[in-house]
């Protein structure tokens, strides 16, 4: 063996190369202010107001669940301030008959789409019927395995397709589960199906 230690890593111009061609979409920017006014969505000031009750309440939600947690009277709950925009606003695009396939972190989403509170406060005391999910509320229960709900939703997806529904399976995950086999054998599952799939990664950093 040479002493020279192999390279392993993309050369950096190789890299810049790939990064160009993956360039940051924003429309607003950190500080509020609107970057891309073309793409700026088209919504009313009742949506928009609609929009900021549930991001205030989803918050309120949090810290009540938060101390609940430490008081011992919920079990497993994954906080969410700070994600309230991502994960309200993306929900706020669906349809009612779209599914939802939540990680662990994603509990707003499935509120929002009519899960009864009471029933995510069972779920996260590990009790069976926080998993009974009133019928005519198309979402799974929280995933807990990284990644998994990645393939959960290309099932979900494929099975749409070939009922020839008109509804789409989103799933969610955060950058660390962006990094799990489940989160590739997922998206090319449902990339070589052409399944109505929408995977959405969550960076918290
Ligand atoms: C398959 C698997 N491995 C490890 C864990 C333990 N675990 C729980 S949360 C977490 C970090 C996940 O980070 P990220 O995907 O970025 O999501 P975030 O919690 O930041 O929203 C880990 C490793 C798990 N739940 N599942």
């Amino acid at each position: 063996m040479s002493g020279k230690v192999k390279k392993r890593f993309a050369p950096q111009s190789l890299l810049e190369e790939i990064e160009s061609k993956f360039e940051m979409f924003q429309i607003l920017n950190e500080n509020g202010e609107i970057v891309n006014k073309e793409f700026e969505p088209n919504l009313s000031d009742e949506e928009l107001e609609e929009l900021m009750t549930r991001m205030v309440y989803t918050r309120i939600l949090d810290q009540r669940s938060i101390s609940l947690n430490r008081q011992g009277r919920l079990g497993f709950y994954a906080p969410t301030a700070g994600q309230e925009a991502s994960q309200l606003a993306s929900h706020f695009a669906l349809e009612k008959d779209d599914w939802i396939l939540p990680g662990y972190r994603d509990v707003p989403q499935i509120v929002w789409h009519g899960l009864p509170l009471w029933k995510a406060f069972l779920f996260s005391r590990g009790h069976y019927i926080g998993n009974q999910i009133p019928e005519g509320v198309n979402i799974l229960p929280p995933q807990i395995i990284i990644g998994a709900q990645y393939i959960q939703a290309a099932g979900v997806a494929l099975g749409i397709k070939k009922r020839g529904g008109k509804n789409v399976a989103v799933t969610y995950t955060g950058d660390g589960g962006s990094s799990q086999g489940d989160f590739y054998e997922g998206i090319n599952f449902a990339g070589a199906f052409k399944a109505p799939a929408i995977f959405f990664i969550q960076n918290n950093q």
